[in-house]
């Protein structure tokens, strides 16, 4: 036990929950905890420009690193403003921590100054949200704030602090290891008899497919994923926008399904007659939640962390409540016995092999497109050239960003980030940034529209001051490319809303201090995006892209087609 400051006691409980970040603004109501970090280099205070690039950028840190992060920001509107990166954080399962300083507690409910009700303007977007009413209940709240983020699915939580709690107030401070207030080892292991129905229907499965979800990446389970699918000769799918789930450069890898993704994992998720849901919510996305993807035929084996998840979307011939790995490894080991033959497995296995290679082949068509500004497709054969295999790459919203789905190659878990179901555009670059800070040894690009990239292009400052190096990528077609085509095809081209006028972003990023690029040739981007990154150094590469390009048919009504 330790006398302490109150902000110094709020340090210690987020230094022991290993946050080496908080991100945030200032305000008069928060000073009382950001000026504990003064001289202090084992936890920063990442000063942003805006309080929605700090909940962004936190929401990329978490996602990156596996680890919990904080947000510190002042009453009314500094919190206000983090509330797209927070609702981004709930969808997207990341475990960041807000801490908002409050007005003083005798100018609560007056209307005051920067005074708003902001537990109900969070509630939505978070797991718990709370305010504090005593000095010596601030660390046992914040543990507990730990508790829900980190526990089960994870995702933000909200404290609401007022500031007279912590204005020259001192707290007598124990610290405590995490795992006593809260489950760090957290392997729920499945059902025993369902575990054991999964295997039999496993084991006898022509054509089975394994759907690899979001949880196994937050259950570290892709080794084991791999290890069943080998075993029983299962084609290997993401769900949609977690093709980093899977090493892509695995033969019995097809592709990523959904609304931006391959028609070839469609064709083996169409046919198979077990259909293994790891970590997997099934959700719109990745299943369009109607049988144009899932055939209505296919037997669904679901395991997911969450119980509330089993059964939700579709119905499962075994609903499996428990941690991705535990449930994978439990699974392995009910198939021994009755794990099929190489010989058996082979039709499928060849089929799989096809559809793979299909789609293979269809990538590599693309280097031959040409076009005077280049069509977008033709970026990526390039970028699969030069980014390197442990490149983390944040995909924005956006027609062209999204083209990425299909078509870059992912091998380790945690490099692929995008809005997670939360759709907002914008977000690229600070996630991006985010996922740098969260793990400094892998290289990190942003992959974004003209559009996107100029809701968040200020924190290109924060990006020098902070000496981040990370490269956004701008597929400039000066329009909302997205909408534009939208209103070609379906509103009789009546451009409202959609057209752009951009001013160069290699010249922006320049009078930013940061480094600059502008690629305009096909054979230019690989070697611009490898000077881009050996710059260590925040940059930004614009490559002009076509407007207009054939596009696939969409079924009215498939995922994702709200954006
Ligand atoms: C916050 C938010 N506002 C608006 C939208 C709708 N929207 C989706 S994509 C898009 C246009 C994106 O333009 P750009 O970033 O240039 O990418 P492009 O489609 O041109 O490749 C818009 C406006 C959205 N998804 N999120
Ligand atoms: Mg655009």
């Amino acid at each position: 036990m330790a006398i302490m400051r109150a902000g110094q006691a709020v340090i210690e409980t987020l230094w022991a929950e290993g946050v080496d970040h908080i991100f945030g603004i200032v305000g008069t109501t928060t000073n009382n905890i950001v000026t504990e970090l003064y001289g202090r280099k084992d936890i920063r205070f990442l000063d942003t420009r805006h309080e929605q690039s700090a909940a962004l950028m936190a929401y990329g840190y978490a996602r990156a690193s596996g680890k919990p992060t904080a947000c510190l920001t002042t009453s009314g509107p500094g919190t206000i403003n983090l509330l797209t990166g927070i609702a981004l954080a709930y969808k997207g399962r990341a475990p960041v921590v807000v801490l908002a300083g409050d007005t003083p507690r005798d100018l609560i409910d007056r209307d005051g100054n920067q005074a708003f009700d902001l537990l109900n303007i969070f509630k939505p977007v978070t797991y718990m949200a709370r305010h504090v009413h005593k000095t010596e209940r601030i660390v046992d709240t914040l543990r507990a704030a730990f508790r829900a983020a980190m526990s089960g699915k994870r995702g933000p939580v909200m404290l609401n602090i007022p500031r007279d709690l912590l204005d020259h107030q001192t707290i007598d401070f124990t610290p405590h290891a995490p795992g006593s207030y809260r489950p760090t080892a957290q392997r729920l292991r499945g059902d025993a008899e369902a575990i054991q129905r999964a295997a039999e229907l496993l084991g006898q499965a022509q054509r089975p497919v394994l759907l690899a979800g979001g949880g196994v990446i937050d259950s570290e389970a892709s080794a084991e994923a791999v290890q069943l699918a080998e075993r029983l000769g299962m084609a290997l799918i993401p769900s949609y926008a977690h093709n980093d789930a899977l090493p892509n450069s695995h033969p019995l890898y097809v592709g990523m399904p959904g609304w931006r993704g391959s028609s070839e994992s469609h064709d083996a998720i169409y046919q198979a007659d077990v259909l293994l849901a790891l970590g997997s919510r099934l959700s719109q996305s990745t299943t369009a939640w109607n049988y144009s993807i899932i055939n209505p035929g296919t037997r669904i084996i679901q395991v997911d962390i969450d119980a509330s998840e089993v059964g939700r979307n579709f119905p499962v011939e075994v609903g499996i409540v428990g941690d991705a790995k535990a449930v994978a490894m439990q699974l392995l080991d009910a198939l021994r016995p009755s794990a099929r033959n190489e010989a058996a497995t082979r039709p499928w296995r060849d089929q799989i092999k096809a559809l793979r290679e299909k789609r293979l082949a269809r990538l590599a068509q693309e280097a031959e497109l040409t076009g005077d500004p280049m069509l977008p497709q033709r970026v990526f054969p390039e970028l699969r050239k030069v980014l390197p295999r442990d490149c983390m790459v944040t995909i924005d919203a956006g027609v062209c960003p999204g083209m990425g789905y299909d078509r870059l190659h992912f091998e380790l878990p945690r490099t692929m980030f995008n809005y997670a179901g939360h759709g907002g555009l914008g977000m690229g670059l600070c996630v991006g940034l985010g996922t740098k800070l969260g793990r400094p040894d892998r290289p990190a690009v942003s992959l974004q529209g003209d559009g996107g990239f100029m809701y968040e292009v200020q924190e290109l400052n924060t990006a020098v001051r902070w000496k981040i190096p990370h490269v956004a990528i701008v597929l400039n077609n000066s329009c909302h490319g997205s909408e534009k085509l939208q209103q070609q095809r379906f509103w009789d081209a009546k451009y409202v809303g959609v057209d752009l006028d951009n001013p160069r972003f290699d010249k922006v990023a320049e009078a930013f201090g940061a480094r600059g690029f502008h690629v305009t040739r096909p054979q230019d981007i690989a070697d611009t995006v490898k000077a881009a990154l050996a710059a260590d150094a925040p940059a930004v590469v614009e490559i002009p892209v076509a407007q207009f390009f054939p596009q696939r048919p969409s079924t009215p009504g498939q995922a994702g087609d709200a954006h």
